[in-house]
C-alpha cells in the first residue's frame, strides 16, 4: 500500500518552511522517527521525522521548495509490499499536480500549491462552495442577502492562495471597477471596525479579491490610527526602488536571501513602519556585577556555563519586567486591548552565520542565574548550529540584544514584534565617573532600551530605565523590589 508523508505541523502558527536538505531518495528505506528533511523557517532550522515506514517510491520536494503544512513529502510503499511492485515514475501524474509543492522559481501564485484549510476562517464562512448564477453576481451588493454573498466569497475562496503567498505588494493591487465588493463578511466587518471604506480597497490582482491583509495593508496606507479615524494625509508606504545596473559602476554579486534573512527583513520592516519607536539610553555603573562575575564565575564554569553580562541582565530584566508590566506586554489593535502576560520569556538575540536569531529563555523569573546561564549558553550553540527547535524561538515577551561583546557605545535596537520592548546592551568601557570631588575609573554598561510608544510612556520608558540601571548598580535591589 503506498502511503504518503505529509509535512506534519512543527510549532504553533508556523504553516511554512523551507526545505534546506532532502535527506531521503527514491528506493530508499525509511523508518518512524528517522529525520528526513531539514526545513527552515523564519526564525529557526529543524529536522523533520518520518512518520511513515517503508520503501521510498517518490520524493515529492527538492531543496529550496516552499512547504506548507499538510503538503506531501514523499511516498513510501509499507513494508512487504515494497519488493513487490514496480519503482513509479517520478514524474507526477496530472491528478497529483495539486499535491506537488512549489519551487522557489515558480512563476505565478496560480501555479502554486493547492489551498490548505485556513484555521483563522469563521464558522460562517465555512459553507460549501457554491458557484452563483452570473445574473445575480451582478445585483449591487446591498440589495443582496449576506448570505448570498457569504457563498459567493466562498466560492472565490476556492482559488485563494495563502496568505503569505498573496502578501501585499503594491504592484500586484489593483482598483476595483464597480460590482460586488468581493470580501468576506470578517474581512468586511476588519474593515467597518477599523474605519476603513471597503469600497475603496484594493483588489489583490492574483486572487482578485480583497482579504484581511488587503483592509490591514489599506489602513497602514491611509495611516487608520487606534481609534479607527483615518487621517487625511496618506501615509507613505515602502516601496521597493527601481535598481539600477550596479553592474555599470563595478563587479557585482547576486545572492539569494535565505530564509532567514527574508524573514528578517520583513518583519524589520514591518516593525519599522508600524512601530512608533523610542530609545532611551543610560549606563550603569557595573563594578558590582563585575565583582560578582569575578567571585562565582567559577561556580558557574564548574556547572558547565559562564557567568556572561547577559545571564545576568536576563534575571534583573525578569524582576524589572514584573515592576513595569507594560514592558511585558502586546498591543492588539484590532480589539482595541492591551494583553499583559503574567509569565515572563526573555528572547536572546544570538548573531549566527545564517542571521539573526531569537531563542526564548523561558519563565525567567522562576529560573536563578545559574539556571540561565546553562540554558542561555545551550540555546546560543544550537542557534549556531542550526539546531534550534521552533518551539524555542516562540512565545518570547521581551528581547536582549547584547553587542558589547564586539563593541559600540549605543544602537537603536528595532522591537521585535508583537512585544514592545527590547534591551540594547553595549560595550562596557571604563570611564572616569566623579565621586563626590574626584573622578574615580569605573566600568560603564550601555544600555539602550527600545520601546512602542503606543503602549509606553517616556517617563514609564525613563523609570524602567532607571531601575534597571540601579538594579545592575545594586543587585540587592532586585530582592529587595524584584
Ligand atoms: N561589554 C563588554 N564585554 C562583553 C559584553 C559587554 N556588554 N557582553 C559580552 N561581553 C564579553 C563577554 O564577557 C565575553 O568575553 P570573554 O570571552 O573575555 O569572557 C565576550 O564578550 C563574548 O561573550 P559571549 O558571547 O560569550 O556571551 P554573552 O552572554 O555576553 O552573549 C550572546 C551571548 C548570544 C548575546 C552573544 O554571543 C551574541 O550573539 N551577541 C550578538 C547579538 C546580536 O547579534 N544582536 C544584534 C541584534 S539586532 O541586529
Amino acid at each position: 500500500m503506498p502511503k504518503e508523508f505529509k509535512l506534519p505541523e512543527l510549532a504553533e502558527n508556523v504553516d511554512t518552511v523551507t526545505v534546506t536538505r532532502v535527506m531521503i531518495a527514491e528506493g530508499d528505506m525509511v523508518e518512524a522517527d528517522q529525520a528526513v528533511l531539514e526545513v527552515e523557517t523564519e526564525k529557526a532550522a529543524a529536522e523533520v521525522p518520518s512518520t511513515v515506514a517503508g520503501k521510498v517510491t517518490e520524493v515529492r520536494v527538492a531543496e529550496g521548495d516552499t512547504l506548507h503544512v499538510g503538503d506531501v513529502v514523499f511516498v513510501v510503499e509499507e513494508a512487504g509490499a515494497a519488493e513487490a511492485d514496480e519503482k513509479p515514475s517520478k514524474k507526477a501524474k496530472p491528478e497529483e499536480k495539486s499535491e506537488k509543492v512549489e519551487r522557489k522559481a515558480a512563476p505565478a501564485p496560480a501555479a502554486k500549491a493547492k489551498k490548505a484549510p485556513e484555521p483563522e476562517e469563521e464558522a460562517d464562512e465555512e459553507k460549501p462552495a457554491k458557484k452563483k448564477p452570473a445574473a445575480e453576481q451582478e445585483l449591487p451588493e446591498q440589495e443582496r442577502p449576506e448570505e448570498e454573498q457569504v457563498e459567493e466569497q466562498v466560492a472565490l475562496e476556492e482559488d485563494e492562495a495563502r496568505p503569505e503567498e498573496r502578501e501585499i505588494r503594491p504592484e500586484s493591487r489593483v482598483a476595483r471597477k464597480g460590482g460586488p465588493v468581493p470580501a468576506s463578511p470578517s474581512v468586511r466587518r476588519l474593515a467597518r471596525e477599523i474605519g476603513v471604506d471597503i469600497n475603496a480597497v484594493p483588489v489583490s490582482e492574483q486572487t482578485g479579491r480583497i482579504s484581511e491583509e488587503d483592509v490591514k495593508a489599506y489602513a497602514r496606507q491611509m495611516n487608520v490610527d487606534s481609534r479607527g479615524v483615518a487621517a487625511t494625509t496618506q501615509a507613505a508606504e515602502p516601496r521597493q526602488i527601481q535598481l539600477p545596473d550596479f553592474a555599470r559602476w563595478g563587479e557585482i554579486e547576486r545572492k539569494e536571501m535565505n530564509s532567514v534573512r527574508r524573514r528578517t527583513a520583513e518583519n524589520m520592516a514591518y516593525a519599522w513602519t508600524s512601530i512608533p519607536h523610542v530609545t532611551q539610553f543610560d549606563k550603569a555603573d557595573g563594578t558590582e556585577i563585575e565583582k560578582l562575575r569575578k567571585l562565582h564565575g567559577k561556580r558557574v564554569e564548574a556547572a558547565g556555563a559562564k557567568l556572561t553580562v547577559t545571564a545576568i541582565l536576563v534575571k534583573l530584566v525578569a524582576a524589572a519586567l514584573k515592576k513595569f508590566p507594560q514592558f511585558n506586554a502586546s498591543i492588539d489593535l484590532d480589539n482595541g486591548d492591551i494583553i499583559y502576560k503574567k509569565y515572563y520569556n526573555v528572547g536572546i538575540a544570538v548573531d549566527t552565520e545564517r542571521g539573526l536569531l531569537v531563542p526564548v529563555i523561558r519563565d525567567v523569573d522562576k529560573k536563578n542565574i545559574l539556571e540561565i546561564s546553562l540554558e542561555l549558553g545551550a540555546l546560543a550553540e544550537r542557534a549556531r548550529n542550526r539546531k534550534s527547535t521552533l518551539d524555542e524561538m516562540q512565545g518570547g515577551t521581551f528581547t536582549i540584544s547584547n553587542l558589547g561583546g564586539i563593541g559600540g557605545t549605543a544602537f537603536t535596537p528595532i522591537v521585535n514584534p508583537p512585544e514592545v520592548a527590547i534591551l540594547g546592551v553595549s560595550r562596557t568601557q571604563v570611564e572616569p565617573v566623579l565621586n563626590g570631588d574626584r573622578f574615580e575609573p569605573r566600568p560603564m554598561l550601555p544600555l539602550s532600551l527600545s520601546y512602542d510608544h503606543r503602549v509606553i510612556d517616556g517617563a514609564d520608558g525613563a523609570r524602567f530605565m532607571r531601575w534597571l540601571v540601579e538594579a545592575i548598580e545594586q543587585p540587592f535591589l532586585m530582592f529587595l523590589e524584584g
